[in-house]
């Protein structure tokens, strides 16, 4: 399989001490691939995978149906109904994939754009959006579906997986663990430190790096020398470059790399080769730092309208299976908008809560301050 380049990005001034920053020494790595762009079958030595109709029909469902929720989420935060949205359009098929090979007993360490993941383990979408719109400080309960509240402090939540897959490992469980982060965050020490741990102690975790090629306005040249995946090898244990763009290549890589956390034999690093199609949070404008013919090269290679070809062409699904897909879609955008629209605002002093399960004394005198300051008004209104 050959390697998918980035398209060319908007020119940048750079000085001699730079230039040789600039590209990855080894420009060409092996990219996992089983359907291309074009929405052709490949076969890979390594990965295999036999679906049925069902379930290739399943995948596109669940990716259809995610973008849709996303789309409605940017809309909602555009019409001042959320405070901010983080969307995850282009990465569908990285996520789906992913989150489909998992079992229900595996747990879930997200970033903050898992929005396909938390869909594949069953968290209404809906409570995703409660943070986003400021009501509440996560939305679910973690141990309901295995999977962890939405992380924003870049990294940290490798460190979590990995201590949590090391006491998986020390209950002596079969299930396994999965860390998804960003390009920008495999910078971060704390990814260094969970991949010595992780390797150290051999835990059953799979970290799932979604390389959308931007960590906001900072490139992934500017993170890395070497295509991020071959980081791995560093650390003692296998790392492999997958279409992120490809369901079928992301569910056989990442099933393939939780059975090996499984049997034992420690961690993997996953590179999701992919592109962030949108802003990176609704504060952002992207046509600032990048160049439109490098979005328009990765529209080429959308996740969800390859695999539509591919179900087309092999009379997989039919026009009424689409048709169905477009109403349910629409239904789901109504009720996200509607449960939006009735979320309660919270008590002002409910932010104190669950700080500490027990209480804490200067969370008390931080609540009792706060209570005089919101008192004062009253008294100003008087
Ligand atoms: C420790 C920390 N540093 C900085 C930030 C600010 N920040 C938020 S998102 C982000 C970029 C992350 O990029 P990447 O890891 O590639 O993930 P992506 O947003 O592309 O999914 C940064 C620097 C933060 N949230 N946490
Ligand atoms: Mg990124």
């Amino acid at each position: 399989m050959t390697v998918e380049s980035t398209a060319a990005r908007k020119p940048r001034r750079s000085s001699k001490r730079t230039s040789a920053a600039k590209k990855p020494q080894n420009a060409e790595p092996q990219l996992v691939q089983l359907l291309t762009p074009e929405g052709e079958r490949v076969e890979h030595p390594d990965y295999a995978i036999d679906l049925s109709g069902d379930e290739l029909r399943g995948l596109y469902r669940d990716m259809v149906l995610t973008r849709r929720f996303d789309a409605e989420a940017t809309a909602l935060q555009r019409q001042g109904e959320l405070g901010l949205w983080a969307s995850l359009l282009g990465q569908e098929a990285a996520q789906i994939g992913s989150g489909r090979a998992l079992r229900d007993d595996d747990y879930v360490f997200p970033t903050y754009r898992e929005h396909g993941v938390a869909w594949c383990r069953g968290v209404d979408p809906t409570n995703l959006l409660g943070m986003f719109r400021g009501v509440n400080h996560g939305g679910w309960d973690p141990n309901s579906n295995n999977f962890h509240l939405y992380t924003i402090v870049i990294g940290s939540q490798t460190l979590h997986a990995t201590g949590y897959a090391m006491g998986v490992a020390k209950d002596g469980a079969d299930s396994a663990v999965i860390a998804y982060f960003g390009d920008g965050a495999s910078s971060q020490g704390d990814v260094a430190e969970s991949f010595t741990f992780s390797a150290v102690y051999n835990a059953p975790v799979v970290f799932f790096c979604q390389n959308n090629q931007w960590a906001i306005s900072e490139p992934t040249e500017k993170q890395t020398r070497v295509p991020l995946y071959q980081r791995a090898q560093g650390y003692g244990f296998p790392g492999v470059r997958v279409d992120g763009n490809d369901v079928l290549a992301c569910l056989a890589v990442t099933r393939s790399a939780l059975e090996r956390a499984r049997r034992g034999e420690g961690p993997t690093l996953v590179e999701a080769f992919t592109y962030r199609m949108g802003a990176h949070t609704t504060s952002d404008d992207p046509t600032k730092y990048r160049a439109d013919e490098e979005t328009a090269a990765w529209e080429a290679k959308d996740p969800i309208l390859r695999l539509r070809t591919y179900l087309e062409k092999q009379e997989i699904a039919d026009a009424a299976y689409f048709t169905a897909l477009d109403e349910e879609s629409e239904a789901l955008g109504k009720r996200v908008r509607e449960a939006v629209r009735s979320m309660p605002d919270p008590e002002p002093l409910a932010m104190f809560d669950h700080t500490y399960a027990d209480g804490n004394p200067l969370v008390d005198e931080e609540r009792a301050q706060f209570a005089a300051y919101q008192a004062s008004f009253a008294e100003e209104g008087n």
